[in-house]
């Protein structure tokens, strides 16, 4: 363990020495008789922190509610578990913020967040998850996060290795099928594994604590493998290399292997210098590597000469073709990620109608309908859902928005995110023509939540002081680069006021992104 054994652990590490956080599973009923307000004069750490552990976060910004994090392996869900979700929304989501009702967020991590949520209500919507075959657990906290892998997996003609059932292993070996590891949940801090499947990186992997990237090796397709990337406060780091091959077989012994190495080693000292690239900075790779070969019981191949990813990457939305003769998917834009419970019902019922019911989550907060006949696309473009809400053509700058969930409802946030971003990107979309799009990521925070860091402009919520008042603000970074040769931007401007942004987004854009005003 690189914390010495005099260093000092830090006040989660001594609560989950106290108890491990996933046995609150067996407390729920009593939870919800007592009430948020006597749980936080009770135990306080099982309010703010404990509760993630089962997917449920507490919400100061929003006194008594909870958001609720889900766990969709690879972004994929089924119709019918679209509508547990969607009921979940309009049955317990009242009141939740924003126009006073429920509503689900798609993450940048392929995933679901609800929000509305009361204390009551936790156990019977965790009956409802289970009986959907869903989960929430050890979405939070010091867990593997939900594992992303290609949106378009087994739907993709040139796809090289269909990531669905190596994502769908990973979470049930990480999850205990759903019902919580406690092995595996007791990390040092977050971590992050992303399986890319396509030449163009849809998940970007190099951001995740551990990459999978396709390659070839003696004439076999596997993966080699990337480590260490981490957003975090001042620290915003790309994955290295491994210097390791797997077969597809051995996505989930490797993972498993290294979630040890790390749980068994990893620093717990200081919250800000414990995630996995830490360790291998205290160690160097070649020590790190060894490590997780002793775990493994076998030693790791060297690295292919080089990896599969050789594409710009595509944000998969509009109408593509099937590998499958006849079939087609569709991406939809969702602005920012936010759904409402009718709208996800109507979804889930579009997904049957057209579709075979499967619905598919995208990082860029977007979703997917695969499998629809030629013989019914056109009538499905012309649901009023695409026209009113969900575009498969959006304007180019809105196409590629993307943004954390920011004050409307995270206590971290410095600046509020979502409804700043869309009204903004609308007006300037109004005044300005730009040829292709460009990808604006907003985070309201430097957690880093919205990925501005791989966008071709990131910004990050902070203050500064204007006639004497302080005021919201970013920081402006550019040049983040995804898919093929990916890199992360850089800053290139400190502290603009959020009410002069808007005309400092539009020299941006006029000036690198070749946007004309109309
Ligand atoms: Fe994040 C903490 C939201 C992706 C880095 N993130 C949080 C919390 C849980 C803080 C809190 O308790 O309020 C936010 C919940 C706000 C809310 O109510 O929604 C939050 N993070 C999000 C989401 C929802 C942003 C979004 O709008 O899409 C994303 C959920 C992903 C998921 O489904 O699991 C989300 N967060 C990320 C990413 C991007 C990624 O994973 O590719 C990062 C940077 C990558 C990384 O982690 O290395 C990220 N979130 C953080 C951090 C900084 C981690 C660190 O090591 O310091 C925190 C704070 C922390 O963990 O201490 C954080
Ligand atoms: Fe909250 Fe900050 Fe993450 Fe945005 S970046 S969701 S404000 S923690």
């Amino acid at each position: 363990m690189v914390t010495t054994p005099e260093t000092k652990l830090n006040p989660v590490e001594k609560a989950k020495a106290q108890k491990h956080p996933l046995l609150l599973k067996q407390e729920l009923e009593q939870l919800a008789q007592m009430g948020w307000e006597a749980l936080e004069e009770k135990n306080e750490f099982d309010l703010h922190y404990g509760l993630k552990w089962l997917g449920f976060f507490y919400r100061t910004v929003t006194p008594g509610k909870f958001m609720l994090r889900m766990r969709i392996p690879n972004g994929i869900l089924t119709s019918g578990q679209m509508r547990v979700l969607a009921n979940i929304v309009q049955r317990y989501g009242q009141g939740a913020g924003f126009q006073d009702r429920g509503n689900a967020d798609i993450t940048t991590r392929q995933n679901f967040q609800l929000r509305g949520i009361r204390i009551e209500d936790i156990p019977a919507i965790f009956d409802q998850l289970r009986q959907a075959g869903l989960t929430s657990v050890q979405s939070g906290m010091d867990n593997v996060r939900n594992i992303t892998g290609s949106p378009v997996a087994g739907l993709n003609a040139d796809e090289l290795i269909d990531t669905r059932g190596l994502v769908r292993n990973l979470q049930d070996v990480i999850t205990n099928n759903g019902e919580g590891n406690l092995a595996l949940s007791n990390l040092p801090r977050k971590f992050n594994i992303a399986v890319a499947g396509g030449r163009d990186n849809s998940v970007h992997a190099e951001i995740n604590d551990l990459g999978y990237l396709p390659a070839y090796k003696d004439g076999k397709i596997g993966f080699n493998i990337i480590v260490g990337g981490f957003f975090a406060p001042k620290q915003y780091v790309s994955a290295i290399p491994l210097n390791a091959w797997i077969e597809p077989k051995d996505v989930v012994p490797l993972a498993e292997a290294m979630l040890i190495v790390y749980n068994d080693n990893g620093p717990r000292a200081n919250r800000s210098k414990c995630r996995l690239m830490h360790l291998i900075e205290a160690w160097g790779i070649e020590k790190f590597r060894a490590e997780v070969e002793k775990q493994l019981g076998h030693p790791l191949e060297p690295a292919a000469a080089k990896d599969e990813i050789d594409w710009e990457k595509r944000d998969h939305i509009g109408v593509y073709r099937q590998k499958q003769p006849g079939l087609n998917y569709v991406g939809l834009h969702v602005p920012v990620g936010r759904l409402y419970a009718e709208e996800m019902f109507e979804l889930a019922r579009m997904a049957e109608v057209y579709g075979s019911g499967e619905i598919r989550l995208t990082v860029e907060q977007n979703l997917i309908i695969p499998n629809i006949p030629d013989t019914r696309l056109e009538t499905f473009l012309e649901e009023p859902l695409l026209r009113e809400r969900f575009p498969i053509d959006p304007e180019p700058l809105q196409r590629a928005l993307v943004s954390c969930t920011g004050s409307e409802f995270c206590g971290y946030a410095i600046i509020e995110t979502k409804n700043r971003a869309l009204a903004m990107i609308k007006e300037l979309e109004a005044e300005l023509d730009t040829p292709k799009p460009v990808r604006i990521h907003w985070t309201g925070c430097p957690n880093s939540c919205g990925q501005p860091q791989v966008a071709d402009i990131g910004l990050i919520g902070t203050k500064t002081r204007k006639d004497g008042k302080v005021v919201e603000a970013v920081d402006i970074w550019m040049g983040g680069k995804v898919g093929k040769d990916a890199r992360l931007g850089k800053e290139v401007m400190k502290k603009i006021p959020c009410d002069e942004l808007k005309q400092v987004l539009r020299d941006l854009t006029i000036e690198h992104f070749n946007a004309r005003p109309k």
